[in-house]
């Protein structure tokens, strides 16, 4: 399906036959290691946002995968770190309780460095905490290039994970959500941890956030792959308005800062970097939808507004429990 909207179809959640499969798999790690790239491999479609910058990733995400045999609903969540401030502390809370209502684990890492002690912190969690099947990915495989299985003899990083999948009886994989290589064989493997269930969402839906959502998230993609240093990690995005005309969508859009000094940097030069950003965004919105968009954005100074409940609420970053 081209775009996620699908506005003429009537959508029937069918009765499951016996012995279609169907549950919810979490896809849990360290921030940057490839969880959104892996999610949105699987579903086809880009529903969740990646970028190099760390923490990514603000919202519970789910992204679905319907077969013929089966149902998986992928649920993305911000990386596990040490945070640092309000918004930290709520993300790494709702990926925790993310991981308590699925019947599966995908527990990734980056496959190109040794297991370090974030990893371990995340792993000692599971093995405490968590009775469901983990699958530990070893993503990124693609830059185990020659240079690097010289400098790095691959079996002593395997091994630092071996021992954890030994002690636990994880399966693991090595896979490259980037290339999409060893991700049927992972996807296999998935869905042979399934039990036998119904179809939870009609077989054509991707994703259960709203358009409006992804939308924002497009937004602050862009916020983060154009931007340096504090900017992308002091930005919310609020879309205030989507107005759909026969031939053209229209999108309001606010982004919030915390400081004058990174309003002055969003906006730039003659408005060049917020030009930027706009015509970027548009161009992943008119994918997204499949049709034209016309956005609009402006930028205000919210000052803190990452330590302030009230506003993380208001921008959608609140504790779940
Ligand atoms: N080479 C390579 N890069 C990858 C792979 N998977 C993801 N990446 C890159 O790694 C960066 C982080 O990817 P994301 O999918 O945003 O990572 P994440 O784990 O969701 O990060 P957070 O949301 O911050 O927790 C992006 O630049 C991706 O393009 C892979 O298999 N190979
Ligand atoms: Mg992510």
């Amino acid at each position: 399906m081209d775009g996620i909207r699908s506005r003429d179809t009537f959508r029937e959640i069918p009765t499951a036959s016996p012995g279609f499969k169907s549950g919810f798999v979490g896809i849990i790690g360290r921030p940057n290691v490839g969880k959104s790239t892996l999610m949105n491999q699987f579903v086809g479609q880009k529903i969740a946002i990646t970028s190099p910058i760390a923490q990514t990733t603000r919202n519970r995400l789910r992204g679905i995968v319907t077969t013929e045999a089966a149902q998986i609903i992928f649920v993305d969540t911000p990386g596990i770190h040490k945070p640092h401030h309000r918004l930290g502390e709520v993300l790494v809370n709702n990926a925790r309780v993310a991981i308590r209502s699925v019947d599966a684990l995908l527990f990734v890492v980056d496959g190109t460095v040794p297991l370090g002690a974030g990893d371990r912190y995340i792993a000692d969690h599971l093995i405490q905490h968590i009775a469901i099947p983990v699958i530990l990915v070893l993503n990124k495989t693609d830059q185990r290039s020659q240079d690097w299985h010289q400098s790095h003899p691959s079996q002593s990083i395997d091994k630092g994970y071996g021992d954890l999948v030994i002690a636990k009886n994880w399966t693991s994989m090595k896979v490259s959500a980037l290339t999409g290589d060893g991700l049927p064989t992972l996807f296999a493997s998935i869905i042979d941890e399934m039990s036998p269930g119904p179809y939870y969402y009609p077989p054509d839906l991707v994703t259960d956030q709203p358009e409006r959502f992804i939308m924002g998230e497009l937004i602050r993609e862009q916020i983060l792959l154009l931007t340096r240093e504090e900017v992308p990690h002091s930005v919310a995005v609020s879309v205030d308005q989507v107005v759909e005309e026969p031939t053209i969508t229209r999108v309001l859009a606010t982004i919030y800062v915390e400081r004058d000094s990174q309003k002055g940097i969003l906006i730039g030069k003659q408005g060049g970097m917020l030009k930027g950003i706009g015509s970027a965004a548009r161009e992943q919105m008119q994918k997204l939808i499949d049709g034209n968009v016309y956005l609009e954005i402006f930028v205000k100074v919210q000052r803190r507004w990452r330590q302030s409940t009230h506003h993380l609420a208001e921008f959608g970053y609140s504790a779940e429990d």
